[in-house]
Parts: C-alpha cells; sequence; structure tokens
C-alpha cells in the first residue's frame, strides 16, 4: 500500500490521474442505517394525485427516483409519457426548465415536480422563477427531508423553510400541506387559478423495491416531450 501510494504521489506530482479500484463487498458497515421521519405521504403516491389533477398537461419532473415513479404512474394508466420532461443528473435545474417551458407556453398550466435536495442546491432559481412571476406554472417540492434517491442521507430542509423563501421570492400563492386531503385541494386550486404556485408536501422518506427505470431514452424522452408542446 504504502509503495503503491508512493507511486501516486510521483504521478499526482506530473499532473497526471490515479484511481483506486475496490473489489465490491471490501468496504463495509455492520450497522444498517434507516433514515425516517414523521411524514405520512409516499413520494410515488403524491406523484400520482398530481397526475390524476394535471391529466395532460406538461410536467417537468426532477432528478432521481420522482421522474422514475412519474414514468411508471403513466405506465399503470396507460398514458403516454410526451406529457413529461424527465430531468436526469442536472439536479436542482427542473425548475428553470418548467419556467422556460411556461415563459413560452402561457396560456397553457406547467407543473414542475422538485425535490427538497435539489431545490436546494439551486435555491436562485426560486428567485428568478418569483421575479418573472409566470402565471401559468405550479411548483411543487416533495419535501421528504432526504436525498432518498441515493440513500436517504438527510437535506437542511428541515431547517430552511422552503415556503417561507418561496413566499419572499414572490411567488403569487405558497401552500404547505402534509395529506392527500390538502393536496388534492391546493393541486385543484392551482390548476384552476393563474399565478406561480408553490406547494411544499411533507413526505415520506422510502420507495418501492422493485421500482423500475424509464424504458425509453432520455433523448427519446425530450424529443416527444418537445413534439408534444409545440402542438399546444
Ligand atoms: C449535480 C448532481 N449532484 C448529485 C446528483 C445525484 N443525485 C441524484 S438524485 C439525488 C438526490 C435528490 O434529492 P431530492 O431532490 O431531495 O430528491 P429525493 O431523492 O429525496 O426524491 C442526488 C444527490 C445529481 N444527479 N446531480
Amino acid at each position: 500500500m504504502q509503495a503503491v501510494l508512493a507511486e501516486y504521489k510521483t504521478l499526482l506530482q506530473k499532473g497526471k490521474n490515479v484511481a483506486f479500484v475496490i473489489r465490491k463487498g471490501a468496504l463495509s458497515y455492520e450497522e444498517k442505517v434507516v433514515y425516517k421521519n414523521d411524514n405520512q405521504m409516499l413520494r410515488e403516491e403524491i406523484i400520482q394525485h398530481i397526475v390524476a389533477v394535471s391529466e395532460e398537461a406538461p410536467i417537468i419532473s426532477t432528478t432521481g427516483k420522482a421522474s422514475r415513479e412519474l414514468f411508471e404512474t403513466r405506465e399503470a394508466n396507460g398514458q403516454s409519457h410526451k406529457y413529461d420532461f424527465l430531468t436526469v443528473g442536472s439536479m436542482g435545474h427542473t425548475s428553470s426548465i418548467a419556467l422556460g417551458v411556461a415563459i413560452n407556453k402561457p396560456e397553457q398550466k406547467i407543473w414542475c415536480i422538485d425535490g427538497d435536495g435539489a431545490v436546494l442546491m439551486h435555491m436562485g432559481a426560486m428567485a428568478v422563477m418569483g421575479a418573472v412571476k409566470p402565471q401559468n406554472l405550479v411548483h411543487i417540492v416533495i419535501n421528504n427531508g432526504a436525498h432518498e434517491t441515493v440513500g436517504g442521507m438527510p437535506t437542511v430542509a428541515q431547517s430552511a423553510d422552503l415556503s417561507t423563501i418561496a413566499k419572499a421570492c414572490g411567488y403569487d400563492t405558497v401552500s404547505k400541506v402534509s395529506s392527500f386531503a390538502e393536496l388534492d385541494k391546493v393541486l385543484q386550486a392551482a390548476k384552476t387559478t393563474p399565478g406561480l404556485h408553490f406547494i411544499e408536501v411533507a413526505s415520506a422518506i422510502g420507495a418501492r423495491e422493485d421500482l423500475g427505470r424509464p424504458t425509453t431514452t432520455a433523448l427519446v424522452n425530450k424529443q416527444n416531450f418537445m413534439e408534444y408542446i409545440q402542438l399546444l
């Protein structure tokens, strides 16, 4: 090991790259870490409720399991995937993509499904949304206080009040919900009322074990979505 490190040092000093390849299972931790909170609603169920209300309106969804769950919700409903732009990678940029679509389709309601980790990563996007204030955009943040997709490690969304931030940024309406009855009510109101709406949804940490991945490529998804929104 010492000899390898010495060799690496020489290589690094020359500006070269080095890498360790570790055999699977070589690093282990006996205690299983379980991340949880007291919220009741699961992200996938929240997404099912959003799809039920938004119907065929475009949805731009954040990176990670939220987009995978949206894809599977459409499959289960027998619906096309053309309504959805699934953001692959680009954590934190979903709301900016949704803003761009909303500006260019002012007569069409646009829905954005975001995560708390993603929102925190590019929080400046909320200030831009509040400044531009499109009257046809619903920004939904599924707040589980965790980076659930990558293991559930906590975000700082527990101590940063995202709804207050949205208010300060100039969103027209701000709601914070923790039950399906409240969620359905604010989704319906956002659907029928013009404005820039912010909906923070308290979510449990978790996902189905057998959650799949989109069966179409990101490129095909983007092309289908672009063709669809051109018709709106
Ligand atoms: C810039 C960037 N960093 C990290 C990732 C890896 N990544 C994908 S999803 C995710 C967690 C997202 O957390 P959150 O937005 O709270 O959504 P959740 O997974 O809890 O639904 C991370 C870190 C990424 N895609 N892009």
